[in-house]
């Protein structure tokens, strides 16, 4: 029996000593402490020896019993150190190593644009309104005293959906809708998409962006068109800029004018930009005609306003000097990400 509980002893320490998992050593652990294990069926024979005999082996198997549970106790705290250590090298994260960058996009040329001309119009005091493209051919032409054989009306300039409904080739329907609901004073900034039937080529476009204003009063006059315009050009395209006004036709202004800057590119010298004129066309504008401060039932012998319109694509492109309109739809990354 003593013999017995020695290769015990010794066959358990080997096996232990040859683990390299958990799972192992649990099964060493029932294999010879288990309740079939082979110390605890030893043990179970005891009663078979000589009574002197029993304490002897009685404490013999017990120590090493103990024994062979202290060495797997230990293993197994080894073995956890070694699973924890070998997990931490795996999970190790070098912190000073460069992290992925997202790159930023950025916002398109004509957002850039129309986003610093409202600042400057937000300095003066005007307001931004933004009203449908879709629009009823009252508010894009009749309210804006164009006759009725205007040639704009025609089918060939104008996207009609319906007889009564069109694609908005100006963004004043919205002056209009504007001065039927509100009283003066007004300073209005109306940015949008407008729609004419047009060809496409390198300066033009069925769909492009137009900005307009409007101020409606009591006393104002060409005086105020004049100075608001001519500063909001030196804002835009720096403080040396130089204006002039020559007189034009709209059916919607009288009188009606329009406003060139010295070319910001050349300086007024002359260059591929301004056709070395020296001068650029920006804007186009007006006293508002009385019949439509009328329409809209603002009195026009009290009130009296001004409105101007330019183009925002055109202005981007002198601002950016991009050569061709097309660019700027066609979402080309290597042309967006220059701005
Ligand atoms: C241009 C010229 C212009 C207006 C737009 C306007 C609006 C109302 C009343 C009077 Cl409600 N006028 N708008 C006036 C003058 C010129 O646009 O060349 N646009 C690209």
């Amino acid at each position: 029996m003593k013999d017995k509980l020695e290769s015990i002893k010794s066959q358990s320490i080997a096996e232990i000593d040859t683990v390299d998992s958990i799972q192992q050593l649990e099964e060493i652990r029932i294999k010879y402490l288990g309740k079939k294990g082979q110390l605890t069926q030893l043990l179970r024979g005891m009663g078979q020896l000589k009574p002197e005999e029993r304490p002897v082996i009685g404490q013999l198997a017990n120590e090493i019993r103990d024994m062979i549970s202290e060495k797997i106790e230990e293993t197994a705290y080894c073995l956890k150190r070694k699973e924890r250590e070998k997990r931490l090298r795996n999970e190790f994260i070098d912190v000073t190593m460069p992290g992925r960058t997202k790159k930023l996009g950025n916002r398109h040329p004509l957002t850039k644009v129309l986003d610093e001309i409202e600042d400057i119009f937000i300095g003066m005091g005007f307001s931004i309104v933004e009203g449908p493209e879709i629009e009823k051919v009252y508010y894009n032409f009749d309210a804006l005293n164009h006759s009725e054989h205007h040639p704009a009306r025609d089918m060939q300039d104008t996207f009609y959906i319906t007889e009564e409904l069109l694609l908005r080739t100006q963004t004043s329907p919205n002056q209009v809708r504007t001065m039927e609901k509100q009283k003066p004073p007004i300073r209005v900034i109306v940015p949008g998409r407008v729609y004419r039937s047009d060809e496409i080529d390198a300066t033009h476009s069925p769909m492009f962006h137009q900005i307009e204003g409007l101020v409606v009063d009591k006393g104002i006059t060409m005086a105020n068109l004049k100075g608001t315009l001519e500063l909001f050009a030196k804002k835009l395209f720096g403080e040396h800029i130089q204006t002039k006004f020559r007189p034009h036709y709209f059916p919607f202004t009288e009188p009606s004018a329009e406003m060139d800057c010295t070319c910001s590119s050349c300086g007024g010298d002359g260059c591929h930009i301004c056709k070395n004129t020296g001068w650029i066309e920006i804007l186009g504008a007006g006293m508002v005609h009385p019949n439509v401060l009328e329409n809209c039932n603002i009195d026009s012998t009290v009130y009296s306003g001004f409105a101007f319109g330019m183009g925002l694509d055109r202005i981007a492109m002198l601002k950016y000097d991009i050569s061709d309109l097309r660019l700027m739809f066609e979402n080309d990354k290597r042309f967006l990400e220059q701005f």
